[in-house]
């Protein structure tokens, strides 16, 4: 089997500038970048996270054979992988096919993503010294990332691209743990146990982020999602000591490229006004605070994006569409929202009921 391939390219060519006007379609007055924006919309937009993946039969036959990280650094495959939940539902946007890792595996981190399992990473960083695996990413470690997003580009037309990160905290915990984690205990060790070495960490790791959504926004994406999956496991206190100087410097430094930015937890119904502060234009909710609530504790001066429960898109339709309506009404109480799921798509989750969710989200919404 092919390993990631060698990056031909080297230096700081290419970063910064928002590179969707050269082909002449402009997704700028998209409904999905309008709401980020907390603009006036026809309809509420839609998109799915994980709405690529193994839900969807074509996109097992075309990943049959090919391993994740593989996958990730093929350009065609990351193409059509993009494409198939935007030809099947007509999505609003679509994201970036890609996973939190791949950065770290463009920098030499020795890594896998095992399926069924997740990332797994040979040699777990603990020590000062296991740091200096984290050198600064360049948009050369990754063209695959820049071409893939290029031909994205041209072949979406108006449909926005949103490029993506794990965030700081969450890449850490990976990285510390070694996989998979569920209570962080060894990531939580080091935050408490060891700051100055845990602080490190963070700012290795917000550099890299940061290098790799400019990289993303450089080539075309024209929203970055920050995912920090994890970091609901942090009380607020310790959020604002250990892991918001982070995210608020990546948010700042992504200030000038004029791309909404998301940020997005699971478990974060505490620290949803903390991930307000960091800086976002939008705030990713998941399924245990209604909108209407979580607008409250996020503040004025930013939409929402979320937050059915994917668990529920396991039951029968005529259970699904009346919590749908319901999410959109208090949707309303935000200044502007993008519909999505509370997380990911879960696997067994039937096509057709995403595709029904999407046409009611656009049909009810309707102003
Ligand atoms: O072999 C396979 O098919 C691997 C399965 C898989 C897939 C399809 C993994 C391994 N990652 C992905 C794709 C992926 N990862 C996307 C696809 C784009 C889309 O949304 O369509 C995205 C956005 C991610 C990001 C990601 N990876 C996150 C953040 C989002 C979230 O769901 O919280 C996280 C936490 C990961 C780590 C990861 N990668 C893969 C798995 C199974 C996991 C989770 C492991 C765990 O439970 O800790």
């Amino acid at each position: 089997m092919p390993t990631f391939p060698a990056s031909p390219l080297r230096g700081g060519e290419r970063t910064g500038t928002p590179a969707w006007e050269p082909w002449g379609v402009n997704p700028a007055d998209s409904t999905f970048l309008r709401a980020c924006r907390r603009q006036p919309v026809e309809h509420t937009p839609v998109w799915f996270m994980r709405q690529a993946g193994r839900s969807l039969p074509e996109y097992l036959a075309v990943r049959e054979g090919v391993p994740m990280l593989t996958a990730c650094a093929t350009p065609d495959l990351i193409v059509e992988i993009t494409m198939q939940p935007v030809r099947r539902y007509g999505v609003d946007a679509a994201i970036f096919f890609s996973d939190i890792v791949v950065p770290l595996k463009a920098i030499g981190v020795d890594l896998d993503i095992k399926p069924g399992v997740g990332p797994v990473i040979a040699d777990p960083i603990r020590s000062p010294e296991a740091l200096a695996v984290l050198r600064d990413l360049e948009p050369g470690d990754v063209p695959y990332v820049t071409e893939a997003i290029g031909s994205l580009v041209k072949e979406l037309g108006e449909v926005p691209l949103i490029g993506f990160a794990g965030a700081p905290f969450t890449l850490a915990s990976y990285l510390i743990e070694g996989g998979p984690s569920k209570n962080h205990d060894h990531t939580k060790a080091m935050m408490y146990g060891r700051p100055d070495l845990w602080h490190a960490l963070m700012t290795r790791l917000t550099d890299i982020t940061l290098a790799y959504l400019r990289v993303q926004a450089a080539a075309g994406a024209s929203a970055l999602q920050l995912f920090d999956s994890w970091v609901g496991a942090v009380a607020p206190d310790d959020y604002r000591t250990f892991v918001l100087p982070h995210t608020s410097r990546i948010f700042a430094g992504l200030a000038d490229l004029g791309v909404p930015r998301i940020h997005f937890g699971v478990g974060t119904g505490e620290l949803l006004g903390l991930l307000g502060e960091a800086g976002a234009d939008v705030v990713g909710v998941d399924w245990r605070v209604p909108l209407d609530e979580a607008a409250r504790r996020v503040g004025p001066g930013r939409a929402l994006q979320g937050n059915l429960d994917p668990a529920i898109l396991l039951a029968p339709w005529e259970v699904v569409a009346p919590r749908a309506r319901d999410i959109l009404a208090r949707g309303r109480a935000a200044e502007g929202h993008v519909f999505n799921l509370g997380h990911g798509v879960l696997p067994s989750t039937d096509p057709d009921q995403l595709a029904r969710l999407t046409a009611l989200v656009h049909e009810e919404s309707a102003r």
